[in-house]
C-alpha cells in the first residue's frame, strides 16, 4: 500500500469531473487501499480519488471515532437517489484545502446507491456526519469543493490565500 501526495487548492485537477468505473478489478481495489492509507495518514474521514490525482468515481470514508473499531467504506460510482428535506449544518474541512473550516448546510439524510469493492451494487441510507461526508466526497467527483457552498467573499479570500501560497512554494523550487 502507498500513501499518495494530496492535490491542493488551487490545482485545476480538483475541478475535473471524474469518470465512471467500468469494472471493479484488482487495480481499482489497489487504488481503494492506497486511498484509505492516504486518508488515515492525513488524517481525514473521507477521500475522493481526484484528491490523489485520479479522475475516477471512487471515494473512501471512515467516520468512526478514535475509541471505536475502524470502519473503512469504499463507494464506487456513488449516486444520491434520495435526500431528506431536513437539513443539517456541519463545520467542514477538506484535505485539499488544509486548515480552513466553514459551516455548510446539506440534506441531513440521504440514500446513496453505489458499487462496493466486490463489484456488487448496494444502497445505503446514511445520516449525521456520514451523510455530510458522502455529499462532500460526491461533490469532489463532480469537481465541486465545499467552499463552493459558502459566500462568494469567503470563497474568493480562501482561493486568493492558497494561490499566493502555491506561488511562494513554486518560487522556492521545492
Ligand atoms: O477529513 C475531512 N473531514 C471532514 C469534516 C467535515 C465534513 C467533511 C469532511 S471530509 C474531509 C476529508 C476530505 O477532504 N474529503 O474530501
Ligand atoms: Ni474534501
Amino acid at each position: 500500500m502507498t500513501i499518495k501526495p494530496l492535490i491542493i487548492l488551487p490545482d485545476p485537477v480538483l475541478r475535473q469531473v471524474s469518470n465512471s468505473i467500468e469494472t471493479v478489478d484488482d487495480e481499482v481495489r489497489r487504488l481503494a487501499d492506497d486511498m484509505l492509507e492516504t486518508m488515515y495518514d492525513a488524517p481525514g474521514i473521507g477521500l475522493a480519488a481526484i484528491q490523489v490525482g485520479v479522475a475516477r468515481r471512487m471515494l473512501v470514508l471512515d467516520v468512526s471515532r478514535d475509541d471505536e473499531d475502524k470502519t473503512p467504506l469504499v463507494f464506487i460510482n456513488p449516486e444520491i437517489v434520495a435526500s431528506s428535506d431536513e437539513r443539517s449544518v456541519y463545520e467542514e474541512g477538506c484535505l485539499s484545502i488544509p486548515d480552513y473550516y466553514a459551516e455548510v448546510e446539506r440534506p441531513a439524510k440521504i440514500t446513496v446507491r453505489y458499487v462496493d469493492r466486490d463489484g456488487k451494487q448496494q444502497e445505503k441510507e446514511v445520516d449525521g456526519l456520514l451523510a455530510t461526508c458522502v455529499q462532500h466526497e460526491i461533490d469532489h467527483l463532480n469537481g465541486v469543493l465545499f467552499i463552493d457552498h459558502i459566500s462568494k467573499l469567503k470563497r474568493e479570500m480562501v482561493i486568493r490565500k492558497f494561490t499566493k501560497a502555491a506561488r511562494l512554494r513554486g518560487s522556492k523550487a521545492l
